[in-house]
């Protein structure tokens, strides 16, 4: 499952949006007028001068300890998406043991890809409007799983993301064109780390762009 010559590739990818004209876009500067602070004045609306912080800014991060086996990062995005370095994709089928990964129930519909930004790992995502549960078989024993919410062309309220009944993201809100990424500790006895986005009952987004799991 190790990825060879594994990069972290949030350098050299740039945080400014992609320009596009098209009417609702008055200063033609790709952000929409309905988003945009400023929908007159190019130079002051846009969120490129910001420079987002590593856990905001939807680029995987080096794991902070020592390591022994990197089981690899995940892109959650649509079936028609090309392979992308240093990920293997996720399309949101259905759990296939000889795949070794899935969801329990197929959501490839749930699938989003805004054009937004650099970096197909953040600019796409599966989401869910309820409860969904995804599975990777893994050997027994202690993990560190980092995901990565949020949407490249949208606000997102309410997301909610658990690995191996550990509560690691509740209710958390992300403007457009930022993530948060977080890290869970988790030990898994059962041959299957599990990841759950959004809760039973809950009405609101959770948009799962990646994951990077490290076999501690
Ligand atoms: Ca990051
Ligand atoms: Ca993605």
């Amino acid at each position: 499952m190790t990825l060879p010559n594994q990069r972290f590739p949030g350098e050299g990818l740039s945080d400014e949006r992609f320009r596009q004209m098209h009417p609702g876009d008055t200063d033609a500067d790709g952000v929409l007028d309905v988003d945009d602070a400023l929908p007159l004045i190019p130079a002051n609306s846009s969120w490129s001068a910001i420079s987002l912080p590593a856990d905001e800014d939807g680029n995987p991060d080096p794991p902070p300890d020592e390591t022994t086996d990197d089981l690899g990062m995940f892109n959650f995005t649509g079936t028609g998406s090309k392979p992308i370095d240093d990920f293997m994709n996720d399309n949101g089928l259905v759990f296939d043991a000889k795949r070794g990964f899935g969801w329990k129930r197929d959501i490839s519909d749930n699938n989003r890809r805004r054009g937004q930004i650099d970096g197909e790992h953040r600019d796409t995502f599966l989401f869910t409007r309820s409860h969904d549960v995804w599975e990777l078989i893994v050997s027994n024993g202690r993990y560190e799983v980092t995901v990565c919410v949020g949407d490249s062309g949208h606000e997102q309220t309410g997301q909610n993301v658990t690995v191996e009944g550990h509560e690691t993201l509740r209710n958390v809100d992300t403007f457009a064109g930022e993530w948060l990424e977080k890290t869970a500790t988790v030990d898994v006895s059962d041959g299957r780390l599990t990841v759950e986005i959004g809760l039973p009952g809950s009405s609101t987004n959770t948009c799962l762009n990646w994951l990077h799991v490290v076999r501690k």
